[in-house]
Order: C-alpha cells, then structure tokens, then sequence
C-alpha cells in the first residue's frame, strides 16, 4: 500500500473543493497532457450542511460524515464516477479523502445534509450507515470532557472526541466492516487509493485490520493484485505521544516538518545550505514511506500544523522556490496544493475567515474555475498547480525519476543546487546578491532551456538559455530582480 499505481507522472496534485464534473475535465485537458499522476480529492461522502453564525458553508463541513453515501457539493456518485473513469482513461489516479474516525459535531436536530440523511448528534444516530451509540468510543476516552485535552496521552487522542467530533470505535468489527464496505465501493468505481483523515486520532492497529481487508484495485485500470496507495494523514512534529512511525506498516505517512523546514529555511530563519543533507538527515521519516508538501488545506489557512511559518500561494515567489525544491530534491512522494482565493482577515494573529468555503453561486453551489489564455485559473480559483513554474517542474520529476541528487554546491549561504544523475539541474538563489557561477550541471554539451523563467517552444526558448560545457559545467546567473530565484534545465529541455 506504499505504491502510488502511478503511470503518467509522479506528482498528485490536490484539487481542493474542486467539483467531479471540474476534475474530470482538468485530467483529460491539463493534468494529463502535463505529466501530473494523480489527483487527491475532497471527501465525496455525504456531509452536513452548516449555516452557523457568519459562516456559511464552510469547507471544514465536508469533514462531518453523516453516510457514505457519494453526494456532496462536489457531485452525486454518477458524476464521481465518470471523473474516475475519465480520469484513469488518460492515466491520471484519483485518491480519495476519506473520514472515517468521526461523525458530526454537535448540531441541531433537523440540520439538512447533503444527501437529505437524517442524524442525531447526542442520541449518536447515523441512519444513513447505519451507526448508532454502540458503535461510539465514549466509554474508552478517559478525558474528563470526553474530548482530547491533551496530545500527550495516546488514549485521549484515540478513543477521545476530536473537535467534540463523535468518534467512531474502528476496534469493533461492526464499524470496520462499514468503513470497508465504503472503501471498497470507492475501490469499485477504480480508484487508486485514499488520503486517510484523521489517522492519529484512530489506532495503527485498527487501521491495518481494514486495510487488510480492502478488494484489490480495479483490475481493468491497475491489472491484477494491485493493492490500494494509503497515505494516512499524521501530524507528528516531535514531542507528543503519537509517533509517525507507529503507522508506516500500514503504508505512507504526511510529513508534516517538511514544509515547515523549507518555510522556515526559505523565510530566512535558517540557510539554504543545510538543505544538503534535507530529509532523513533531518529526522523525517524515511522516504519510503512519506508523501510530502509544502502546504496543505489546513496549514495555509492556520489549521493544523506548523504556524506562520508554512509557505502558501499568498508569497508567491518562495512559494515557488520551496515547490520547485521539493519537485527537483529526490526524498518522498510529493503532492501540490491547488487552491482557491479568500481575503483575509486577522484579528490578534487569527485569521477569522478561516473557514470560508470555494467560490460559489448566491444558493452556495461550488462555481468551477475558468482558464486564461495563459494557462492560469479564473473564477477565485488560485490553481498552483497550472502555474508554470511549477509544472515544469513536475515535468522536471517525472524527467529526474529514478535517479538520486549528487553534485551539490553551495555558496556557503542561501545560493544552492544540485544534480540528479545526468538528467536535470537546479541552481536557487534566496541570498539579497545575485547568483554569477560556472556550476557542475552533470548534463551533456549543448544549449539548454530554464523551464522556470520560460519554456521550450519547439527549436526555441522563451526564457534564459545556459549554455553546457563539454566538461558539464555551465555559468548560472539568477539575479535577485528576477522574478523567480529558480534556474532548473533537464535533458528534454535541451534545444
Ligand atoms: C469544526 C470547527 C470546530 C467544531 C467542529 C465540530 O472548526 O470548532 O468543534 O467543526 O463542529 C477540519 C477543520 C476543523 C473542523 C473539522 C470538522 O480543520 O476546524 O472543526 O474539519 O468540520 C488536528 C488533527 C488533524 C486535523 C487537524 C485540523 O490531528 O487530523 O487537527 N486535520 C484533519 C483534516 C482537517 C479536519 C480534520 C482532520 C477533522 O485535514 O481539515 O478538520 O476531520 C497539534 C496536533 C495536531 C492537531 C493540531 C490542531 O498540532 O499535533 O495533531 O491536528 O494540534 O489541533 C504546532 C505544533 C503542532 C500542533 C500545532 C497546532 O504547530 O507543533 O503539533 O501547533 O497546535
């Protein structure tokens, strides 16, 4: 359950709030033609529907299973469907974001949900499942509210309410044979796999028991024997009680320090030099077992982990850099955040726009992006992913696969890069001076395109060219006026 089922690339990208009939599309018109291998999804399972307050349809409600039904504002089953056929028709995969250690939060009797399920959050009733007070952790938290108050005591975080969340006992077979039979559903319509919300909050133990008793991946999309890709979703920062390492058997893990160290490396609270040795060497998980970010839809809006430090589309030109980085360095499984746009609004360091939903209509239907003529997305949709600077470095990935970095070089401060095998090279500059050197490129005599200042437009670039030595090394210029502090070339970017 470590493998990906990847054929056409090895970056995901996560369409965030996107619709099914939006994603389907962007497979068959971008994310295919681009070299991107999958796509994550938001829950598709039927979600209630908040108005509370100011807050109208907030993203996070998709984080409140009511059934396991298919029907969100993203798109009923038959439109999740065709997504996933279209989708692995032109090689892209789609993992699916699946929550399943809780239900609601509290919340009125009568609150509508998406597919029109009843529920009743204090008899713990979810007909639509059917779950019902059995199937509840409450009588093993031993939290005095019934809530996690503490991170440093495993049971509190497992068997205690997450958010005042109901939280679901994954110990008894009645509830695992429910989240399997969705899973398997999902398995049905062809999917490659599942992000697994929530995976600290539930144990290793009874993770591995439904994984274990999960169908293999559709057999006419991924052959015979395939075994569905689970990342499970743990935040371990270092110093709690739950550890990343207790759920690598049960496949990859999100490594959270990862794009905390490159935001605090990139916002100048620790050189780019010390990147030499980024990864293991600093005491993430092995790369076998991690999929990796620079920001996720929690971190950029303050949820989650990692703090003002994370990276986000809002500082574009870091954000590029950090991303270019993670797309050229060889550790982990990388995946990219696609966006949507929110002002925010700050008040004693909380953003309180925090939970705004996707760009909608006046009834609070998702309304899709459009697309400039530049590749870039309309509508309030940020799309990372479409721009070019980072997709060309997904191609950069795709390209370097399979090989390790060697050649790295320094200027003892913020100027880096690297090689990996003989097949790309990347040189970035975050120092306040321009970056003017002969570097070691490890790549063929010849002219080469930077796929980050332009692009390669048949026999011509529309960027910088750098022009490579017969001895391999080159002379790399990114001044600071620059807008992009990136050079990257790769042996399909030669002229
Ligand atoms: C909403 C409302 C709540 C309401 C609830 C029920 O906001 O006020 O009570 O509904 O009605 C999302 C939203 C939540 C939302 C929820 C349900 O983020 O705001 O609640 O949907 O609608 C923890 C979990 C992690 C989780 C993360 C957000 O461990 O699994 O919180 N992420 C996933 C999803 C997320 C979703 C859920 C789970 C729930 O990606 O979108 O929630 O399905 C420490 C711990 C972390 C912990 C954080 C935050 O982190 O280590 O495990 O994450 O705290 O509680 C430093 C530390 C770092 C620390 C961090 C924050 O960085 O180094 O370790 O500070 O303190």
């Amino acid at each position: 359950q470590l493998d990906p089922h990847v054929t056409n690339g090895q970056v995901i990208v996560h369409l965030f709030e996107w619709r099914w009939a939006d994603i389907a599309a962007e497979c068959e018109n971008f994310l295919g033609p681009k070299g991107y291998g999958g796509v994550q999804v938001s829950p598709p399972s039927e979600n209630v529907i908040v108005y509370q307050d100011e807050k109208s349809r907030p993203w996070w409600e998709r984080y409140q299973p009511v059934s396991y039904n298919i029907i969100t504002r993203s798109g009923d089953e038959a439109a999740f469907k065709d997504m996933v056929n279209r989708c692995n028709n032109v090689g892209v995969r789609i993992y699916v974001d699946c929550v399943f250690n809780q239900m609601t939060g509290w919340w009125p009797d009568g609150t509508p949900t998406t597919g029109g399920s009843t529920f009743n959050y204090g008899a713990q009733s979810y007909p639509g499942v059917p779950y019902s007070t059995f199937d509840f952790n409450d009588a093993n938290c031993n939290s005095a509210s019934g809530g996690i108050e503490t991170y440093n005591d495993a049971n509190q975080v497992r068997n205690c309410k997450l958010e005042g969340m109901n939280d679901l006992n994954q110990g008894t077979d009645y509830v695992r044979g429910e989240i399997r039979d969705y899973l398997n559903k999902l398995i049905s319509f062809g999917v490659g796999g599942f992000r697994v919300d929530a995976s600290k909050h539930m144990w290793p133990g009874d993770l591995k028991a439904i994984f274990d008793s999960l169908d293999d991946l559709s057999q006419e999309h991924f052959g015979s024997g395939a075994r569905a890709f689970v990342y499970q979703e743990v935040i371990d920062l270092g110093g709690e009680a739950v550890s990343s390492l207790e759920y690598i058997d049960n496949g990859r893990v999100t490594e959270f320090k990862y794009g905390k160290f490159l935001g605090e490396a990139f916002r100048g609270q620790n050189q780019l030099k010390w990147l030499v040795n980024f990864g293991e060497g600093w005491g993430m998980i092995d790369r076998a077992y991690s999929l990796i970010f620079i920001d996720n839809h929690d971190n950029q809006r303050g949820h989650g982990a990692g703090g003002d430090m994370i990276l986000t589309f809002r500082v574009s030109k870091w954000y590029k850099m950090a991303t270019a980085f993670m797309l050229a360095h060889p550790y982990g499984f990388t995946r990219v955040m696609s966006s949507y746009y929110w002002d925010q609004n700050f008040v004693n360091g909380q953003d309180l726009n925090d939970w705004v939903g996707p760009p909608h209509d006046d009834s609070y239907n998702i309304v899709g992006p459009t697309f400039n003529a530049d590749d870039s997305c309309g509508n309030g949709w940020v799309c990372e992913h479409r721009w070019r600077q980072i997709y060309d470095m997904v191609e950069f990935r795709n390209v370097a696969h399979g090989t390790d970095m060697n050649d790295w070089w320094d200027n003892d401060s913020n100027q880096i890069s690297f090689c990996r095998g003989n097949k790309g090279f990347i040189a970035i500059n975050n120092d306040s001076w321009d970056l003017k050197e002969t570097l070691q490129t490890c790549l063929t005599a010849g002219t080469y395109c930077d796929v980050i200042s332009g692009a390669k437009n048949g026999g011509s670039c529309t960027g910088k060219t750098v022009t490579v030595n017969g001895d391999g090394t080159a002379y790399i210029e990114i001044t600071t006026s620059e807008d992009d502090g990136v050079l990257a070339i790769h042996v399909d970017s030669k002229l």
